[in-house]
């Protein structure tokens, strides 16, 4: 039997052809099995030699089947690996790369244009105070904006909130905290810590507590300039919108002031930009805010520079500033017929961005 057995397992193929030569011999029923069951039958003198020749003979089938199935097992496992070898030479799976959202791709074209004309690029805190934001900008404190229907005003946070306190100095006084309704508080912010003569352009974001539709969001962004030296003119202003409409819409853009009305500013503008689309759909774009600076808002620079035991140097000066939204920009060059889009997180929009880093 042990040599049948033997015979059998050695040509097993396959390890369900091996479990079977298995349950053959040393199965709950195989042949073995039963020849150590019938062992009782036997009278008790023959019954110790006849169980040892058995168990050998179970033990050499076992050890022939253990054999076997390491064998088989190496055999499928090799078959396996051999199956799923690796192609070093196809290409890798695409992995989809990131592009710039919209908007950035319109502050890069914008801030391409102001760096040429020799401007610093700044950003500023979000989280500002009414003096900032308000009171140095010339904003009465009946202004509607200031209002709690328009600004969104924070609980208080501590003094620190908007970067580390000097060494040693006392914790300022708790103000109210608003969002930042425009980037016009850098002006102020970067008057106070530069002296002139200066040149800059403020981007970041801004926030109103309006309702949305499709060209108004309670977040957006704003690109703010801001000119000042002596003898500054609104033909200056008039002259760097026009390389901006120009640097924006080719060299056919046209520029359009009317007259305005920001409590920062005197004389005050709106400015819109036509440009010659080859499409035919020329048309006037509103774009922002401008005008020369007003004096209180020199004065107010200058009394913040004197509490911090800075010299006055702003009274006097002339400058001009502007304040554009670039989501309007990014709606017409890119055709994205609302503004909440930007920001909906739905990749069917942004998605149409991917891999586009320019
Ligand atoms: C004016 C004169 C200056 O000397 C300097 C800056 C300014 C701009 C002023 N600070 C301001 O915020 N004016 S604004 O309220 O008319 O907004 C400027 C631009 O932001 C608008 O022309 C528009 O493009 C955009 N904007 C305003 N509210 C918006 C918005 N974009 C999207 N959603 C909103 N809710």
């Amino acid at each position: 039997m042990q040599h049948e057995a033997i015979q059998e397992i050695t040509a097993a193929g396959t390890l369900e052809a091996l479990q079977a030569v298995k349950t053959k011999y040393v199965g709950k029923s195989g042949l073995v099995t039963r020849e150590l069951g019938a062992l009782g039958k036997l009278p008790p003198e023959e019954r110790k030699a006849r169980g040892a020749e058995i168990n050998a003979v179970r033990q050499a089938i076992q050890a022939a089947l253990d054999e076997r199935e390491a064998v088989l097992k190496r055999e499928a496992l090799d078959a396996k690996l051999a199956g799923e070898a690796i192609d070093v030479t196809l290409p890798g799976l695409p992995l989809p790369a990131g592009g710039l959202h919209p908007i950035n791709r319109v502050y890069e074209d914008l801030v391409n244009i102001y760096e040429r004309l020799g401007y610093t690029v700044v950003e500023g805190p979000e989280v500002e105070d009414e003096h900032h934001n308000f009171e140095a900008l010339n904003v009465p404190w009946y202004h509607p904006a200031r209002d709690l229907q328009d600004t969104f005003w924070l609980e208080e946070v501590p003094a620190s909130f908007n970067g580390p306190l000097e060494p040693g100095a006392a914790p300022a006084p708790s103000v109210p905290r608003l969002l930042r309704t425009h980037t016009s508080p850098m002006q102020v912010r970067y008057m106070v810590d530069h002296e002139p003569d200066l040149k800059v352009v403020v981007r970041g974001k801004v926030y109103r507590y309006e309702a949305t539709d499709a060209t108004h969001e309670s977040m957006f962004h704003q690109l703010e300039g801001l000119v000042v030296g002596d003898g500054i003119s609104m033909a200056d202003l008039k002259g760097t919108i026009a390389e901006m409409a120009r640097g924006l819409y080719g060299a056919g853009a046209k520029v359009r002031f009317q007259p305005s009305y920001y409590p920062f500013v005197e004389p005050g503008a709106d400015f819109a930009v036509y440009w010659d689309n080859p499409r035919g759909e020329s048309k006037w774009l509103e774009l922002g805010g401008c005008g020369m600076v007003h004096p209180n808002v020199f004065k107010a620079v200058d009394d913040l520079r004197e509490a911090q035991g800075k010299p006055r140097v702003y009274e006097g000066k002339t400058g001009f500033a502007f304040g554009l939204g670039p989501e309007r920009i990014a709606m017409l060059k890119y055709k994205i017929p609302d503004i909440r889009y930007f920001y909906a997180n739905d990749p069917r929009v942004i998605g149409q961005f991917r891999g586009e880093l320019g």
